[in-house]
């Protein structure tokens, strides 16, 4: 299996329900990816070590997911400078509006990209990794280009159904 280009953390393995949907759309479009359980407040150990050793690994950007004081992606952003793109995990009691917050309130100087709480969030942390990967790689613009066009064509020829 070729080494991973874009590594899935979360922190707990509660979130992978959300971040599968990541994973299943890197796949999709033949981006190699990494996914592990990392937690900044359970294993800061582990973050330190991971994020500091992401670039030299040959990763190039870090889709990060967590819920509810969701400091995780923050976190690894303090610690890397690849790109880190946090998803909000939907929590129990706030619905996710906690891991929203927390992930894209980042005071200025180090910045987290943040996306939509949930499986959107995943999907579009993943579609977002992926355009960046196709600034070089013409093979994967051309399908992303693709997806974007089929997406199109379905939504253009969806019918609403009759009144009922
Ligand atoms: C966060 O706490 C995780 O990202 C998860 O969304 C949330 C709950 O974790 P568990 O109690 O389910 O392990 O660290």
């Amino acid at each position: 299996m070729a080494d991973a280009l874009v590594g899935i953390i979360m922190g707990s393995t509660s979130d992978w329900p959300t971040m599968e949907h990541a994973a299943r759309t890197l796949e999709d479009f033949g981006i190699a990816w990494e996914a592990e359980v990392v937690s900044a407040h359970r294993t800061p150990d582990k973050l330190f070590s991971y994020a500091s050793e992401a670039r030299g690994r040959g990763l190039k950007c870090i889709i990060a997911g967590a819920g509810g004081a969701a400091h995780l992606p923050g976190m690894t952003a303090a610690i890397t400078d690849l790109p880190v793109l946090g998803v909000p995990v939907e929590s129990k009691a706030l619905k996710g509006m906690d891991s929203l917050l927390s992930i894209v309130q980042m005071p200025g100087g180090i910045p987290t990209a943040t996306f939509a709480i949930g499986k959107a969030g995943a999907i579009n942390a993943a579609l977002f990794a992926t355009a960046m990967l196709a600034g070089e790689n013409a093979g994967l613009l051309t399908k992303l280009q693709a997806f974007r066009d089929n997406q199109n064509a379905t939504v253009k020829a969806a019918e609403l159904p009759a009144l009922s």
